[in-house]
């Protein structure tokens, strides 16, 4: 038995399945996870001493790669003098600032402590806000797990919204309506059966939770216009995209207009974060200057604020980060695609910006639908054949490889190879 088997049976029995958060238990690819003890640059090492190229990256947050020596500075020195104070430090103003230079259309933002949590309140005020009810999300794509965002699974381009999971109200689920993403009709018919209900469209302006879907040309603007029309708020959930797919994230990158924004991963530099973002109409309608109310022990600790300010400030010293993780990412992707057909896999690869996501389908991963034809049992064979490798991928079809500045060529190479490797068992 591995060190990270004897783990994961000790951690069954006092955390559900093993883990803190569900897709680490690698119930989707089987197996004990393993458990990491180190994180460098683009490698991480196990309990067992075995080490692995990262494409996890925390999910996100691990933009420059781990331990980067300015952010563990920049932690080092603030909690020299204390972690927490529950009363306002100046390194969260530095913090906000930053933000509002960097991303377009906000002037105001509040700082919590998860992208579940930055949803939640957005939500909340986008329905303050408009004195609606009704929320619009995708089918496929993930905003934290609040009651009203665990709603999905229901058949059909317009549903009713169904709770996916125990624990959610029929009443929590009820104003959540579900649509299709890539498809702005499914939005319109919504916008039209529930005129003047709709507080607020939810998007992922990456699809990153169904793998990685990009948004085709004009969806965006598409559901922009219909917002517009229709009065309701356009909410992009940047907790992947934002300070990833550009300095400005999606906004910047595709040029479309949010009302409200959120964040999480990057601007925490690995700390527990979130923050939410707009107007200083509407943001100035949060509590304690507005009627919508929402506070945290926790938001703006000054130690998660020390990390992230660090690693904004390097991205922006460092824009061509950007460029570097995107041309990463292409070139991993082409090799997949390459090997994929010199050994007569189906694979699909999507990619955008420093995300990725291979697909064992011949169909084209345009929307949910399509992305739920991927074999993953072959996937599963895939993650496996890469790990033994030494090449860390998500532990599941359904999320996305986050490519970091911190990957070299030589780490490309060495995945390319594994990844000729892995496929060739496959065929
Ligand atoms: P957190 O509450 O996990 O910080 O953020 C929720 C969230 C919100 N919005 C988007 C677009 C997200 O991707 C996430 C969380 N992402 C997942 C990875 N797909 C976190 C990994 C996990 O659940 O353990």
């Amino acid at each position: 038995m591995t060190r990270s088997e004897a783990l994961f049976e000790r951690a069954k029995n006092v955390l559900p399945g093993g883990v803190n958060s569900p897709v680490r238990a690698f119930r989707a690819v089987g197996g004990a996870p393993r458990f990491l003890v180190k994180g460098l640059g683009s490698h991480v090492l196990d309990e067992d001493g075995l080490e692995y190229i990262d494409y996890v990256g925390s999910w996100g947050p691990m933009v420059l790669g781990h331990s980067h020596p300015d952010i563990l500075k920049a932690v080092y020195d603030r909690m020299t003098n204390g972690l927490s104070f529950g009363a306002p430090t100046t390194l969260e103003v530095e913090m906000a600032e930053k933000m509002v230079e960097m991303v377009p259309n906000i002037e105001m933002v509040r700082m919590v402590n998860s992208g579940t949590e930055a949803v939640m309140s957005a939500v909340r005020l986008a329905r303050g806000a408009t004195g609606r009810e009704k929320l619009i999300k995708f089918e496929g794509c993930y905003h934290g797990h609040s009651d009203a965002m665990l709603v999905g699974a229901g058949s059909g381009a317009l549903t009713q919204g169904e709770p996916d999971s125990a624990g959610v109200t029929k009443g929590a689920a009820r104003d959540t309506l579900l649509a299709q993403y890539n498809d702005l009709s499914s939005v319109e018919r919504l916008l039209t059966a529930n005129k003047g209900e709709v507080a607020a469209v939810v998007v992922e302006p990456v699809a990153a939770n169904m793998g990685v879907v990009p948004p085709q040309d004009g969806f965006l603007e598409g559901l922009r216009e219909l917002c517009d029309k229709h009065g309701a708020l356009l909410i992009f959930d940047e907790v992947i995209t934002g300070f990833r797919l550009a300095a400005g994230g999606a906004q910047e990158y595709f040029g479309v207009r949010a009302d409200l924004v959120t964040f999480g991963k990057i601007i925490g530099g690995g700390m527990p974060v979130g923050a939410y973002a707009g107007s200083r109409k509407l943001m100035e309608q949060v509590a304690p200057c507005g009627p919508v109310y929402q506070a945290g022990t926790l938001s703006g600790n000054p130690v998660a604020m020390a990390a992230g300010l660090a690693q904004l400030k390097i991205l922006t010293d460092h824009p061509e980060c950007y460029e570097v993780m995107a041309a990463s990412a292409r070139k991993i992707a082409a090799g997949l695609r390459e090997s994929a057909e010199k050994h007569g896999v189906s694979m699909q690869v999507n990619q955008i910006g420093s995300l990725l996501c291979p697909y064992f389908t011949d169909t084209p991963v345009d929307c949910f639908a399509a992305a739920k034809t991927s074999d993953t049992e072959k996937y599963a064979k895939y993650f496996n054949g890469m790990l033994s490798r030494g090449v860390y991928l998500a532990p599941s079809q359904f999320e996305a490889m986050f490519v970091s500045s911190a990957h070299t060529g030589n780490d490309l190479a060495f995945t390319l190879q594994a990844a000729d490797e892995t496929l060739q068992m496959l065929k």
